[in-house]
């Protein structure tokens, strides 16, 4: 991947004479001697291709031209013999394209003599914040700390300009992508071969997960939700430990990470194999939802703009069968959005105001939640955004009930 293009993008972004500090982080503790699975600074991944703990890239910005730098840990037998190899050196360099990599010892020294030494009047730092009641993340913690520790220094939000790259993929990033939803797929007919009456939804989940770890993807892309029946209707239903009883749906919503890259997918299997007429009336419903807003989505609209579209599908429908008498009670059956960005992380980084352009990958993910019926549908596709329109990333996913059905019947 061109980490590098990636990297000029974002130096041609920064204001002059500034510098940009970017950790890849450190593990999160649990309690006692455990630590969470470590996951790096999505940014860091995306412009080094790197994603181990303790790195830190820097790029300079002054008139004496451009500098990349990476610093990672020197490699220590001891600790590797506890925790595996680490990366060094030459695998740096060659995974990242930068050359001036160094050891991440020789850090706080090179760092005060660029302070002391330039005209440094700005400083980029990573300050994402979820939720203002989070604790600041690794990166925020050290761009405030700076900030105090250095208040003639400007320090500024590397997000904006990170997230507005990583809403546009490269190629690249289009193949690991397709490559996650292909392996969604065998591992959704998986379930498809398997499911039955009497079946817990977590053994639904783990047939799912199986075939993804079976076929070489780092896991799923967040926790498998799987819901029979009433808890269809539940939008993060997590606990997975009903049992798929005869007769109702299975809503199965999932997704693998390969190299980073995540599906989000949804499909909404009968449990039996057949649908019955009122559940295959809702599932034509949301399916034809689902169809209208990748035949509209193209370079220029808002996700929001595809909602409005999909809304108008399901209201009508929800009229056609009397669920809903006026088009504003459409919020009782049908109340998320049906399209985010996905990419690195599953909800990906989204610059408000930016409208879908060629490289865009969304979600087109339109469903109905009917309590009284115990039907909860959605039906969820990826979309790659094309120059006049869109290329559904998860077109082999089989979605037609009559498929669905004759899947099950001759498995
Ligand atoms: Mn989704």
């Amino acid at each position: 991947m061109n980490f590098e293009a990636r990297r000029q993008s974002i130096l041609n972004q920064m204001a002059e004479n500034s510098l940009l500090i970017l950790y890849s982080g450190t593990p999160i503790h649990i309690s006692a001697d455990a630590y969470h699975h470590f996951e790096a600074n999505k940014h860091f991944y995306y412009l080094t291709g790197l994603r181990r703990e303790n790195m830190i890239l820097v790029l300079r910005k002054s008139e004496n031209g451009n500098q990349s730098m990476l610093y990672i840990e020197k490699s220590d037998p001891n600790a590797e013999r506890w925790t595996g190899k680490m990366v060094t050196v030459e695998e740096a360099k060659s995974i990242s394209g930068i050359d001036d990599v160094r050891f991440t010892a020789s850090f706080q020294a090179q760092l005060d003599y660029l302070l002391g030494s330039s005209t440094l009047s700005t400083c980029y730092f990573d300050c994402y914040r979820h939720q203002q009641s989070d604790l600041p993340d690794y990166n925020l913690a050290k761009a405030q700390q700076f900030a105090a520790e250095h208040p003639g220094i400007t320090v500024r939000n590397l997000w904006p300009m990170a997230a507005k790259l990583r809403m546009q993929k490269d190629e690249d990033e289009v193949a690991l992508t397709e490559h996650a939803i292909d392996i969604t797929d065998k591992a959704l007919q998986r379930v498809l071969t398997t499911l039955e009456p009497g079946m817990k939804e977590y053994q639904a989940q783990a047939n799912f997960e199986h075939m993804v770890h079976y076929l070489g993807a780092e896991g799923p892309s967040f926790p498998t939700i799987a819901g029979s029946g009433k808890n269809g209707c539940m939008l993060h239903y997590e606990t997975n430990r009903d049992t798929c009883q005869d007769g109702t749906l299975l809503l199965l919503d999932l997704g693998v990470r390969y190299q980073g890259y995540c599906s989000d997918i949804t499909r909404t299997y009968p449990v039996s194999g057949k649908f019955s007429e009122r559940q295959r009336k809702v599932y034509e419903i949301v399916l034809k939802a689902n169809k209208e807003v990748a035949a509209q989505a193209k370079p220029g609209m808002t996700t929001k703009e595809l909602n409005e579209i999909c809304k108008k599908v399901l209201t009508q429908g929800c009229m056609e069968l009397g669920l809903i008498d006026k088009e504003e009670d459409i919020g009782k059956y049908y109340m998320h959005g049906v399209s985010h960005h996905l990419g690195l992380d599953v909800h990906d980084v989204t610059v408000e105001g930016v409208k879908l352009a060629p490289g865009s990958i969304i979600t087109d993910e339109p469903g109905l939640y009917i309590d009284e019926w115990e039907i909860g549908i959605r039906i969820e596709d990826d979309l790659l955004i094309t120059e006049d329109g869109c290329r559904v990333l998860s077109a082999a996913i089989i979605k037609e009930p009559d498929e669905i059905e004759a899947f099950m019947a001759n498995r």
